[in-house]
């Protein structure tokens, strides 16, 4: 596998190198923060926190956190720094409940988001050669008009066919030589499914150009992934990229060839683990929540902003070249995370329990309810074979099987359902895995 770097005085640059250089950009931003963003300034003169107070990178523990009710209750503009004839563009990312949150770039944050994109899309295994299918929805989302600027930047063709249309993804794809797509995980599988029911007309052999899956927005296991490039043949490889609207989008970090964890674009993130229970900042390497400081972006500037969700970082240089730190993949967000009779359970760990087994399909759906003053777990999972369903003595040993499967793993009581083909709903964006009857 070819190994290009996009950018190797950031990518492969001194880890001393790179803190120096967070260090000046992060006291610019506590400075840029204070006189721009009255939200910024009144948190940190509450906190004592001036730039000249900041004399290294651990001082960063004395701002507080900013996160997602902050940005909703000052909806729509108020942690903006710059007037709105200074604004290029805006996003928004959908909430489920309330104001969605909104952001605003400047024509300087468009192009560091392109430089961020860029980086990581090469990184992935993107050139000036990819032909790249944006399957992400053009519109509010960040993701599509992300990756669409950042892989233009590199020299890709891009392909802006963006969400659901399954016949017409499939086409151009056979018809463009398509070599790689961007999608969300699931609906990556979702098309290769597509693309098999179809392969008495369209032979899988006619996508044999297609390499290379930018995927991201949602979590996937490596079970999940190995799945998707199994589904698709042809040496088809899944990479892993992450991001948040509130931090630009996607650019955030994504893996490279080797897949050993996410590097983070370090010179425009500043990245802390923290214990979503106490708020504290974790020693190196442990696992916690993200805490992410946006340290370039001038429209809306971040200041430690609280993601939810929970991995890990690693700071030893990677073997591609670069040295920039990785962040493991998502384990699952602290708002995710289900508690079931006193345990933890993250969506992850049933996917991984799941995938292998071969009698059912990739897609699952999580029913919590609560039954008395106990929480109950079902998880719905769908049949490859829906004349299984007639066979009650098979039926009955594969739910056992992977009853046995997901309790060794979580250690609790789960109730396991299996359903007809195609019955669990297919989402073009991120798949909704839980459904939530507790409050019904
Ligand atoms: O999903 C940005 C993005 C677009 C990233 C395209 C990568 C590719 P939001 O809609 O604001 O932004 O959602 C952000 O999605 O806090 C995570 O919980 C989840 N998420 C994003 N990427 C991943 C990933 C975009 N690779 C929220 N793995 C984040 C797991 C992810 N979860």
């Amino acid at each position: 596998m070819d190994n290009k770097i996009w950018n190797k005085e950031m990518e492969c640059a001194k880890r001393s190198d790179i803190e120096a250089l967070q260090l000046e950009r992060l006291k610019a931003l506590v400075d840029y923060c204070d006189k721009n963003v009255e939200f910024y300034h009144k948190r940190l003169e509450k906190a004592g926190v001036t730039a000249d107070k900041i004399k290294s990178l651990s001082d960063i523990q004395y701002i507080p956190y900013t996160t997602k009710d902050d940005l909703r209750d000052n909806y729509p503009f108020g942690l903006f720094a710059v007037p709105k004839k200074d604004l290029v563009r805006l996003h928004a990312s959908s909430g489920t409940t309330g104001n969605p949150t909104v952001v605003g770039y400047t024509r300087e944050d468009l192009d560091n988001w392109s430089e961020q994109v860029a980086r990581l899309a090469m990184a992935a295994g993107a050139d000036d050669e990819t032909i790249v299918q944006i399957c992400f929805g053009y519109g509010m989302f960040t993701g599509a008009l992300g990756l669409h600027y950042g892989l233009e930047k590199i020299g890709a063709t891009v392909v802006p066919t963006s969400a659901g249309n399954t016949e017409k993804q499939l086409k151009f794809m056979r018809d463009f030589g398509t070599t790689a797509i961007v999608a969300t995980p699931s609906y990556c599988l979702y098309l290769a499914e597509a693309a098999r029911e179809r392969a008495d007309e369209f032979p899988m052999t006619m996508y044999s150009a297609l390499k290379l899956g930018i995927l991201g927005s949602e979590g996937s296991t490596p079970e999940m992934r190995e799945q998707i490039s199994q589904s698709w043949g042809n040496g088809f490889f899944p990479t892993d990229n992450y991001g948040l609207s509130e931090l630009n989008g996607p650019g955030m970090s994504g893996e490279c060839y080797l897949r050993d964890g996410l590097h983070i674009n370090e010179d425009h993130f500043l990245c802390e683990i923290i214990s979503s229970e106490t708020g504290e900042v974790l020693p190196k390497g442990e696992t916690g929540e993200l805490v992410i400081t946006n340290l370039t972006k001038r429209g809306m500037p971040m200041l430690r902003y609280r993601t939810k969700d929970i991995t890990n970082i690693n700071y030893e240089p990677c073997e591609c070249g670069r040295t920039t730190a990785r962040m493991h993949k998502i384990i699952g967000r602290s708002d995710d995370m289900l508690k079931i009779r006193g345990v933890n359970v993250f969506p992850t760990q049933i996917e991984s329990a799941l995938i292998g087994v071969s009698e059912i399909g990739p897609h699952y759906q999580l029913v919590v309810r609560r039954e008395g003053f106990a929480d109950t777990l079902e998880v719905r999972v769908e049949l490859i074979d829906g004349s299984l369903l007639e066979k009650f003595g098979e039926l009955e040993a594969l739910q056992k099987r992977i009853h046995y499967r997901i309790k060794s793993i979580l250690g609790i009581e789960i109730k396991v359902t299996l359903v007809e083909p195609k019955t669990i709903e297919r989402f073009t964006g991120k798949a909704q895995r839980i459904v939530d009857l507790r409050n019904k």
